[in-house]
């Protein structure tokens, strides 16, 4: 595969009545934090999003080869007390909804750390996961979380069958967007999900991050942006009926989404039909050409409030490298004039410059230390807990700049 192409369909429903209603520019990898003395050519891809006027689901431009995004990966959600509250509960929702036996397989697809599956593990089923980063794979086994360094595809899950291996629940957390190939990935689903089984998605959810401004979670890894609409039609089109679905916080507004195998009777919850009906009033083009302007509103914004604090010769670092902030840094042209350092709690991380701004990320201690007048929070959708971490920084006078939905000041 090349680096990159450009989509000409619709990877859903494969129309071609596409619309493009924002375009972010050319950028880095959003993950490609780069060593201090790597002077190596940076290179740049498209970031735009196109609708479909057919089954409304959105999607970037133009696709960037998983190899160059996955191979050594430095997402670690268990590094946030958020995250491993988010996927115990997960983890406990699953297992009573599927009413998972002892033995029962748990296949957890873009297994990241082990993290989900280890909640699994300890409650006694069976785990498998899979995630083409190496990285971290390798620390999901020291775990004792079996994991097959690979991307998910239908040939992989038939080896999987093969192997007499039908999981009771697939689950796929912040994965489902990064795939291109989304037929042949239900594909496999649907051959590999036990016939009592659940297959369970957790995507951000488009309305919110519409309706939410959310434009730094636009990037090169979410392929896809999904609401219920265009989601029912692809999983229908491979056997996989939904039968609930769950608003969740996380990332900024989620959901969670519950399907089975079709010949399994199951009554269909009414959060779908729900869902579904408020979506209606959200498919319309005027609602996407509408935050392309909000996007721009937020950068002169945010830009405005940067340069008066400057102005004021008070300093700004950032807080948080997640891979939404280097979309925000790179579009406003937020670099290391603006803000001194950022900060991160991710290890693998500190040390290394963001992408395309060189901005140095430093571990949270600095903070200890140094006393910035302000923290640009790039990892908003952490707030609460970094805003309750940092209540010492804050008491001292210290002051957050929230970017996202709109620009404020805590
Ligand atoms: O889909 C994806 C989303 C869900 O997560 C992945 N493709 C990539 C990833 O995006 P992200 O990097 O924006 O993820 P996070 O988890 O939102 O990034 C948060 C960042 O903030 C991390 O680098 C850790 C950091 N952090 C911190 O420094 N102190 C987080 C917390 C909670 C903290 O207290």
């Amino acid at each position: 595969m090349n680096d990159v192409y450009e989509r000409i369909n619709c990877r859903a429903c494969k129309g071609t009545d596409l619309h493009k209603f924002l375009d972010l520019g050319e950028m880095p990898i959003p993950n490609g934090f780069r060593d201090p003395y790597d002077k190596s050519p940076e290179i740049k891809y498209p970031l735009a999003v196109n609708v479909c006027k057919t089954c409304w689901m959105v999607q970037l431009t133009h696709v960037v080869s998983p190899e160059i995004m996955y191979k050594n990966y430095s997402y670690i959600p268990s590094t946030s007390k958020t995250m491993l509250e988010h996927f115990e509960r997960l983890a406990r929702g699953v297992i009573f909804k599927s009413k998972l036996a002892p033995d029962d397989l748990v296949l957890d697809i873009g297994s990241n750390d082990g993290t989900l599956l280890s909640f699994f593990k300890d409650n006694g089923h069976r785990v498998l996961g899979i995630d083409p980063a190496s990285n971290l794979s390798q620390v999901a086994r020291k775990k004792g979380i079996n994991t097959i360094d690979d991307l998910f595809s239908s040939k992989l899950a038939r080896e999987l069958v093969d192997c007499k291996l039908k999981p009771k629940a697939i689950t796929a957390t912040n994965v489902f967007a990064h795939v291109d190939d989304l037929n042949d990935f239900c594909d496999g689903i649907s051959a590999l999900l036990h016939p009592d089984g659940f297959f369970v998605v957790e995507v951000p959810y488009l309305p919110d991050l519409i309706c939410g401004n959310e434009f730094d979670t636009i990037y090169h890894e979410h392929l896809s942006y999904f609401s219920l609409t265009p989601l029912i039609n692809l999983f229908r089109a491979h056997d996989l009926i939904i039968v609930d679905v769950e608003k969740i916080l996380v990332h900024g507004g989620s959901v969670r989404v519950f399907a089975v195998k079709e010949n399994r009777w199951y009554s269909q919850y009414e959060s779908v039909g729900k869902t579904l009906q408020e979506e209606t009033a959200f498919n319309h083009i005027e609602t996407f050409d509408a935050f392309a302007g909000r996007v721009e509103a937020i950068r002169l914004g945010l830009m405005s409030t940067l340069d008066h604090i400057k102005a004021q010769d008070q300093r700004i670092i950032g807080y948080g490298a997640p891979a939404k902030g280097n979309v925000l840094l790179n579009y406003c042209g937020i670099g290391p004039d603006i803000l001194d350092y950022i900060v991160d709690s991710i290890p693998q991380k500190q040390g290394k410059r963001t992408p395309g701004t060189s901005i140095p990320i430093e571990s949270e201690w600095y903070l200890e230390v140094d006393d910035p007048d302000y923290a640009l929070l790039l990892a908003w959708n952490f707030k609460e807990e970094i805003l309750e971490k940092q209540k010492e920084f804050r008491a001292n006078g210290g002051k957050f700049i929230i970017p996202i939905p709109n620009v404020s000041i805590e």
